[in-house]
């Protein structure tokens, strides 16, 4: 019999081969021939889509929540922003979790930990507070705060107003790797045992305690917006900005050079006016919350239009460009550092 007859001979009888396909799945097998392309596709294939959420639509929808919830009946009273293309899992990206949290004046939530890594980014309102291992941080708008996995922490206000802040955290993935734990405080409030800007002195000037040690997080607690801000206008002075990324400075853990958080890379990024870059994607999927001034974003083939507290979800390998009319600041993160230390991360400047 010669090979090409053998090979006839295969196509020739389908349900045969169908028959076969269902003794394998009771017998739990599987033809690798059938899923291979799927399992190793040619690219990234996100299931995560394009996405803006306007601040102005979901802030009476958080203001509402208010009304009808309190922080501590809720726990944490947050609108999770959910990704169009993964509905129900609360996911912004295929590997990330984002929500809005509002805290009313007097309130609070109660104090737990968790092996999930988050960041606050604080969006609007001033004097809210945000406690971690026995240190409170005051929250101001632009303030970029870390809550290091499984440390206790709780929230709480002394503000006047609504204060809302967008937590990050790496959700999705310890979900998958099947690693999550949690614990509940025994009380609300954790006890506080440092003064506030203790960790600032120890770690956030440039300066390390003489025998500091290399941590897996950031020991700095809060990256104030001011001084983010500052550094990033005084680079406009000397130099031009990166043709895809613009004046770009990443949150750094002082203790090893690594990113802030191990599993989030996170950065502050300023576009003068007029400025357009060039296209770019990177197999890392993103959040963007617009700070200051407007942004046009183009992302796979749709164009948004942000106002400052707006957020965009960049699915991974999707080329974007931004395009700022006026100077436009604004907080990125990503799952960038786990593809970095797993040698998966690529970019593909256009
Ligand atoms: C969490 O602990 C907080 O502590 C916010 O404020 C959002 C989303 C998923 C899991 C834990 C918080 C969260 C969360």
């Amino acid at each position: 019999m010669s090979q090409a007859h053998v090979a006839t001979a295969h196509h020739a009888e389908p349900g045969k081969l169908d028959d076969y396909y269902q003794t394998l799945k009771s017998e739990n097998l599987g033809p690798l021939w059938v899923s291979l392309k799927g399992l190793v596709p040619s690219e990234p294939r996100p299931k995560a889509v394009p996405h803006a959420w306007e601040y102005a639509k979901v802030r009476p929808r958080l203001l509402q929540a208010g009304e009808l919830i309190t922080a501590e009946e809720a726990e944490r009273r947050v609108l999770v922003l959910e990704n169009p293309g993964l509905p129900g899992v609360s996911q912004i990206t295929d590997t990330i979790y984002a929500g809005l949290q509002l805290i009313l004046p007097g309130e609070v939530a109660p104090a737990h930990r968790h092996s999930q890594s988050a960041l606050r980014f604080v969006i609007e309102g001033t004097g809210a507070f945000t406690a971690v291992d026995g240190e409170r941080t005051t929250m101001h708008p632009g303030d970029f705060i870390i809550t290091p996995a499984w440390t206790w922490h709780d929230h709480g206000s002394a503000a006047d107003a609504p204060v809302v802040w967008m937590d990050g955290l790496d959700v999705p993935l310890v979900r998958f790797l099947g690693t999550g734990f949690r614990e509940e405080y025994h009380d609300n409030a954790q006890i506080i045992t440092r003064p506030e800007g203790d960790s600032d002195a120890r770690f956030g000037s440039g300066l390390l305690p003489l025998d500091a040690c290399s941590t897996h997080t950031s020991p700095i607690f809060n990256y104030p917006y001011d001084r983010t801000r500052d550094a990033l206008h005084r680079l406009t002075r000397s130099g031009d900005p990166d043709p895809r990324h613009g004046y770009a400075l990443r949150y750094v853990n002082p203790t090893n050079g690594d990113w802030a958080i191990p599993t989030i890379a996170t950065s502050m990024r300023l576009l003068p006016a007029s400025f357009s870059t060039k296209p770019y994607r990177s197999t890392d999927g993103a959040v963007l919350v617009l700070v200051e001034g407007n942004l046009t974003a183009r992302v796979g083939d749709i164009a948004f239009e942000l106002d400052a507290k707006d957020v965009l979800a960049i699915p991974a390998w999707t080329e974007h460009t931004f395009e700022a009319s006026e100077d436009a600041v604004f907080f990125m993160y990503s799952d960038r550092p786990v593809h970095e230390k797993l040698g998966l991360w690529r970019e593909q400047k256009g």
